[in-house]
């Protein structure tokens, strides 16, 4: 098996170590980052997402794995912005004012830096204003919202109507949530749903073709 597939495999069984040491390896032998991330990193991420679709992976299995990726990709970022190599789009991630939950978001912003799109994590509890200020000033093609508490998701609503209001019409907004449904995000205007954090990738770069 070649280093790539090698560093897939590592992502894959979450084994963060293999992954710097196979990232470090590639390195060494030429490989471009960008090569790294898209034949290596990528595509193990892509499998892990697959597998939890299918519950063949779980919450702890998707976060070690995330972790994994993380950490090879730490290594490659700086290299990546020497390059002048841009992520596919700029999402602006949070979970919404009131809410406190916070670990699908993180899965959810693992997987889409996982796939190439830049993410501006604003943590939990955001209120819209602050969702719209960051969209602006990161030039953000994507808001992704997440809620767990039936109480807390009407904030998502009140986030689409900031970003509307503030003009930024071709600004997509994705939410997700335990309690948020596909109706729901028909009902408030969203421009996409994702039941779980590998759907997200889908749904994210559907929504910014
Ligand atoms: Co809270 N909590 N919690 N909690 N908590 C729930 C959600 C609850 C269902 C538990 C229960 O009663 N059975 C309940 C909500 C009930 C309801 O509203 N109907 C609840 C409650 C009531 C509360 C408090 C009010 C409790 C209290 O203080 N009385 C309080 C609220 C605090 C606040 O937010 N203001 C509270 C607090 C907490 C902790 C702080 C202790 C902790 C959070 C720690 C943290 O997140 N850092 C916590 C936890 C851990 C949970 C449970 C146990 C687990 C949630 C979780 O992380 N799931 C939860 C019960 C349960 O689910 N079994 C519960 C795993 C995670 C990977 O799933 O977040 O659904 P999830 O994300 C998925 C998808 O939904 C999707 O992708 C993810 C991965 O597939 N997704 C997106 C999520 N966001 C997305 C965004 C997208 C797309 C997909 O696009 C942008």
């Amino acid at each position: 098996m070649d280093e790539l597939k090698q560093l897939s495999e590592a992502v894959i069984k979450g084994n963060r170590n293999e992954a710097k040491r196979l990232t470090q390896v590639l390195l060494d032998s030429g490989k471009k980052p960008l090569e790294i991330v898209e034949q290596g990193l990528v595509p193990g991420m892509a499998v892990v997402g697959e597998k939890f679709k299918c519950n063949e992976f779980f919450v702890p299995e998707m976060l070690i794995a995330a972790r994994a990726m993380k950490e090879a990709m730490a290594m490659l970022e700086p290299l990546l912005a020497q390059a002048g190599i841009k992520p596919k789009c700029t999402a602006i991630l949070g979970t919404v004012q009131g809410d406190l939950h916070d670990i699908g978001k993180n899965l959810v912003g693992m997987m889409w830096k996982g796939a190439n799109i830049g993410v501006v994590d604003l943590g939990t509890n955001v209120p819209p204003e602050k969702f719209v200020a960051a969209a602006k000033e990161n030039n953000a093609q994507l808001v992704g919202l997440s809620a767990l508490l039936t109480t807390t998701i009407p904030a998502m609503k009140d986030t689409i109507k900031a970003v509307r209001d503030a003009g930024l019409q071709t600004v997509k907004v994705i939410i997700g949530g335990a309690p948020v449904t596909q109706e729901y995000a028909n009902e408030i205007g969203a421009d996409g749903y994702a039941p779980d954090a590998a759907s997200a990738v889908d749904v994210a770069l559907k929504a910014v073709a």
